[in-house]
């Protein structure tokens, strides 16, 4: 089997900072937790950036500046860079990023949907700061915008500066999304699917969900044209961590995701995450890919080829 790629997703947007003291913030704290992320295991970074004073979700590339220049200076690790950014944000502000840096990897969202963060709020008992709350009500009525002029839009941008895009998949109506994109060559195989898992609007994390959005796209793309990976949102990390390890999949976990390392306990850090993946792997007799392992695996340009 091919080895496992790790991805740990650091910070996110849907986290908000009074569910948990781990998350990091500052530029500072995001790099470092992505290093700390890859020394334990992981040969992606998935990377969102925050307003250092707030901790509210930020689109500014000097806030991605720093954090991408500290990651590159002390690790190996594949950078791949948020194009979903906060739900709040437009599909323009959301990778303005793309073009300046020129990563390795992107995320690319492949559909619209409600993405319903206001059940974390009876877990809060005291707000951090103040624009929390009502951003996690809000999602009670709001879309997360991907329609299939913003996919033009980011078909346009990961080709031109050669960034593989991490293709998002909420739900199975992406997998189709996605067949279209294929099928009008907007974008071309070796493709790299992420199934996002477990987020109330999305599908859920059951064993069948996976097997069925799995089999899905070895239908529609032929097994040889992609590889997969799997983010179980909340309670289904671990779960679906192990199911794609024994299925041949790649595994992405981190705060972004889940904050808890077993039910109650909140995690400590990203690492911690990672290194539950990495222990799993063991048991499951699957070795861990290292950052040139993945590049070999996913076709990418080369960290030498980024602009930060
Ligand atoms: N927050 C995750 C559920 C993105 O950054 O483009 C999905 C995600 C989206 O990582
Ligand atoms: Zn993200």
């Amino acid at each position: 089997m091919e080895k496992l790629i790790i991805t740990a997703a650091i910070t996110g947007a849907a986290t908000v900072p009074s569910l948990t003291p781990y998350l990091p913030i500052t530029p500072e704290q995001i790099a470092d937790s992505a290093i700390e992320a890859a020394e334990a295991g992981a040969a992606i970074v998935h990377i969102h950036a925050r307003r250092p004073e707030d901790g509210y979700p930020s689109s500014d590339p000097e806030h991605f500046r720093e954090i991408l220049t500290r990651i590159k200076e002390t690790s190996d690790a594949i950078v791949c860079i948020t194009t979903g950014g906060s739900v709040l944000m437009t599909v323009e502000e959301r990778a303005a990023t793309i073009p300046i840096f020129k990563p390795e990897m992107c995320s690319f969202n492949l559909g619209s949907i409600n993405f319903a963060l206001h059940t974390a709020l009876p877990s809060i008992k005291e707000f951090r700061y103040p624009w929390e709350k009502e951003y996690l009500e809000m999602s009670k009525d709001f879309i997360f915008k991907n329609t299939f002029k913003d996919f033009e839009y980011l078909c346009a941008i990961t080709k031109k500066n050669e960034t593989k895009p991490e293709l998002e998949i909420y739900d199975v109506g992406h997998v189709y999304n996605l067949d279209y994109l294929v099928e009008q060559k907007m974008i071309s195989p070796p493709l790299h699917l992420q199934f996002v898992m477990g987020v109330l609007g999305g599908i859920r994390g059951t064993p069948e969900d996976l097997t069925y959005l799995k089999t899905k796209a070895e239908v529609l793309f032929g097994k040889e044209n992609f590889t997969w990976s799997v983010i179980g949102v909340g309670g289904t990390e671990i779960n679906l961590s192990t199911m794609a390890i024994h299925m041949g999949g790649h595994v992405r976990v981190g705060l972004e995701d889940n904050i808890y390392i077993k039910r109650g306990v909140l995690a400590k850090s990203n690492a911690q995450l990672v290194e539950k993946v990495v222990q799993l792997a063991e048991i499951l007799n699957r070795e861990v890919a290292t950052p040139d392992d993945a590049r070999g695996i996913l076709g990418l340009k080369g960290k030498d080829k980024v602009k930060f």
